[in-house]
């Protein structure tokens, strides 16, 4: 059972009504099946369809054979790549700078870069005939001269784009170090796996020659804003809906070809079109996240201060640029050197093409790596020296009086206190205790570890907009240009917006998520929603209040829309603390409790920030235990379903307590931060910390990823039996 464990440090969470945690709004019509997801849309007459995907990962197009396909029973149209090579590409977010190369194919038409990429297309009177028509397309290509590109470390990759950035002296501090510390991580690929897959359903309007699309998204603003330019129409013509949305974790922030397609069939045809992918299809073409090879190098003084990094950081982008596709890159490394005070680094990072799925953003989204890389150097450094973990953060954490802190990877550091969050956890998990009973353990033979991921994650930037309406009856309506992927905030937004007015929150609706009724917004990724579409709803509900004259019932119903811009990036952190044990025989590896200290600014609703961090942390627990996707040599997945990719289940679980430090972000309205992403971010290196203490003693020195039983097994066996490690189990 979990427990719990708040620390209301700095009294942020008061008597103040509308910071408590009622019921989500959502949750009665979700968990009665009431909710309304794409495929729930009913649409009349709507064709249906299916996609011929490439079936090797390099090869150039001879050309495609539709004729069988168009002579099945139900077919109305059949499709290929020179059908639309007249449209545009997807932007790309340039974080990185302008991208090199690349492009964007709804259907490929001339070169096949990845297995699963969408070749033709089938439309059927029914999802089934659809598929069935769609197995009959004849592709013709030839073999690609050289193998496919795999590997985010391949010297023959090429790079989209790249950064570095330096401060300091890196390289005379280096040459003088007393002690270097070097790690190397190669993340696996994930498959983010909301429980909706992508999904689209296209009504065409005859009457005006416009469409209404219903679409499983996290961004239906920027849908909308690129359909429109990907196929030269005018958004007028263009309404997204996203409706309830079965999770997305970064997965629907981008646009996918077969999105693309089915809209652009529906002009072309004048006919209402739907798409609902199946799981295999999700984990064949969806965006992957993770999968980079990261590499680092910690210099230290002989009493422990670190005085300087260097990190190289490969991320794979995959055959295709999706929106996000440089943020793991960027991420990965301007969120180095953390927590930590350092003097001097170099920090390079790129991303690379690879011929497998695009990759793009996942929960997370670069902080995991960047935690990952920055701890795995802070643990190993504390085994060579000799010292405590904890004690060598102490020493070398940033101060409360160091924030705001900027860095030459432009960003700011903006405010919190990491040496009393280490203090509160140490206290709160009893870590010193711990570790004397770990002692007592190994001592009766027992392998059992302990580790930590100290952690700082950027949260939300940027702006959002929001529309405040009231009533003369004291109704209050509030429109959002953010949008929700299940994770309440319907209940968040009208709690902010109840607070403003001092009213109770079942006087406020609050929409989002249809680019008719709300106004043009950002939407709901990159731990944004509450600190900056929250900060949105507090402007708008104060500017409306105000020209009410102050009243929350006006004679005549007033009404205010902000577009919102936050001063700077708010950057939440925290410090997760692992305690395992791994059973020599099976190298099976047990959680035996996980604490999780978050300082995610303000804190709106304490139990939805809670349920994110419970998800995060169940997502970073495959990510440590479980999950890889696996290509062969050749570029076919081998992972396609549920029974090859390992997820999460409920009893996979361990006990987590949950502990609050609340300091407010000077960078937006509300004072909060972020928390979506943190689970993601904390647990899995802190996990990885706590094996690699728990075998070090056998002469283990790293370990691949994910922590699987035969993993560990195999690590035990060739670090005590050198000669016979390599035998199979
Ligand atoms: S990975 Mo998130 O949806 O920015």
């Amino acid at each position: 059972m979990a427990s719990f464990a708040h620390s209301d440090a700095d009294g942020a969470v008061g008597s103040d009504p509308a910071s408590r945690s009622p019921l989500r709004r959502e949750d009665e019509r979700l968990v009665t099946g009431s909710g309304a997801f794409v495929a729930d849309v009913a649409l009349a007459d709507a064709l249906h369809v299916a996609f011929a995907r490439s079936p090797v990962a390099t090869g150039r197009i001879i050309g495609c054979d539709l004729d069988a396909a168009l002579a099945a029973p139900g077919v109305i149209a059949a499709f290929d790549g020179s059908h639309v090579t007249h449209l545009a590409d997807l932007s790309v977010n340039p974080v990185l700078g302008p991208v090199a190369g690349g492009e964007f194919p709804v259907l490929a038409a001339r070169q096949l870069l990845a297995v699963g990429q969408p070749v033709a297309a089938v439309l059927a009177r029914s999802a089934l005939l659809a598929q069935d028509a769609g197995e009959q397309v004849g592709v013709d290509f030839d073999d690609a001269e050289h193998g496919p590109v795999l590997d985010p470390a391949d010297e023959n990759a090429s790079a989209p784009f790249s950064r570095q950035w330096c401060q300091g002296e890196p390289d005379s501090v280096f040459a003088q170090a007393d002690h270097i510390i070097e790690t190397e991580v190669r993340h696996p690929r994930l498959a983010p796996s909301p429980m909706e897959n992508r999904a689209i359903a296209v009504r065409f309007e005859p009457d005006h020659g416009s469409v209404t699309i219903w679409l499983s998204t996290q961004t239906p603003h920027r849908a909308r804003a690129e359909l429109a330019r990907i196929l030269g129409r005018d958004a007028a013509l263009i309404r997204v809906v996203a409706p309830d949305t079965g999770g997305a974790f970064g997965l629907k922030a981008s646009l996918y070809p077969e999105e693309v397609f089915a809209v652009w069939a529906a002009f072309e045809l004048r006919r209402s079109v739907r798409w609902t992918a199946s799981r295999n299809e999700d984990l064949l073409s969806a965006a992957h996240g993770r999968g980079l090879a990261t590499r680092g190098r910690l210099a230290l003084s002989d009493d422990g201060l670190f005085l300087g990094l260097q990190a190289e950081i490969s991320a794979p982008v995959g055959c295709w640029l999706t929106s996000s596709s440089a943020i793991p890159a960027w991420n990965a490394a301007r969120i180095l050197p953390g927590p930590y005070r350092i003097p001097a680094y170099d920090l390079q990072t790129r991303g690379v093409w690879t011929n497998t799925a695009p990759v793009g953003i996942y929960r997370g989204a670069g902080r995991p790596e960047a935690a990952m890389l920055m701890e795995q150097l802070v643990e190993k450094a504390a085994r060579h020296l000799g010292v405590d973990p904890m004690a060598l953060r102490r020493i070398n954490l940033l101060s409360a009086h160091d924030l705001p802190c900027r860095r030459a990877t432009g960003t700011t550091l903006d405010s919190g206190d990491y040496p009393r969050a280490l203090a509160l956890l140490v206290g709160s998990a009893a870590y010193d205790d711990a570790r004397k009973e770990q002692q007592q353990r190994r001592q009766r033979g027992e392998i059992v570890g302990i580790g930590a991921g100290f952690f700082v994650e950027p949260c939300g930037t940027g702006w959002e907009s929001a529309t405040v309406s009231l009533n003369p009856d004291g109704r209050v309506l509030v429109r959002s240009g953010g949008s929700a992927q299940g994770h309440g905030r319907e209940t968040a937004y009208a709690q902010i917006a109840a607070r403003e007015l001092g009213c109770g929150i079942e006087q406020v609706s609050v929409q989002f998520g249809d680019t008719r009724n709300c106004p043009e917004g950002i939407g709901a990724l990159a731990s944004r929603s509450t600190a900056i579409g929250g900060s949105a709803v507090v402007q708008a509900t104060r500017e409306a209040l105000a020209k009410s004259g102050g009243a929350l019932t006006p004679p005549r119903p007033v009404e205010a829309s902000v577009r919102y811009e936050a001063d700077g990036e708010a950057w939440g952190y925290g410090c997760y603390l692992a305690q395992l044990s791994i059973d020599p025989e099976t190298g099976a590896l047990r959680i035996e409790k996980l604490t999780c200290l978050d300082d995610a600014g303000v804190i709106i609703n304490p139990e939805l920030a809670e349920g994110q961090i419970r998800g995060g942390v169940a997502q970073g627990l495959g990510e440590a235990l479980l999950e890889r996707l696996v290509y062969d040599e050749d570029g076919q997945l081998i992972t396609g379903s549920l029974m090859d990719y390992a997820l999460p289940r409920a009893d996979d679980m361990p006990e987590i307590e949950i502990l609050h430090l609340q300091t407010p972000s000077p960078a937006n309205l509300l004072g909060a931060k972020g928390i979506g992403e943190a689970g993601t971010i904390g647990a899995p290196v802190a996990i990885y910390n706590a094996a690699l203490d728990a075998l070090a003693p056998l002469g283990v020195a790293s370990l691949p990823l994910p922590l699987t039983g035969q993993a560990i097994w195999r690590a035990i066996q060739s670090a005590t039996n050198p000669t016979d490690g390599n035998r199979n189990p």
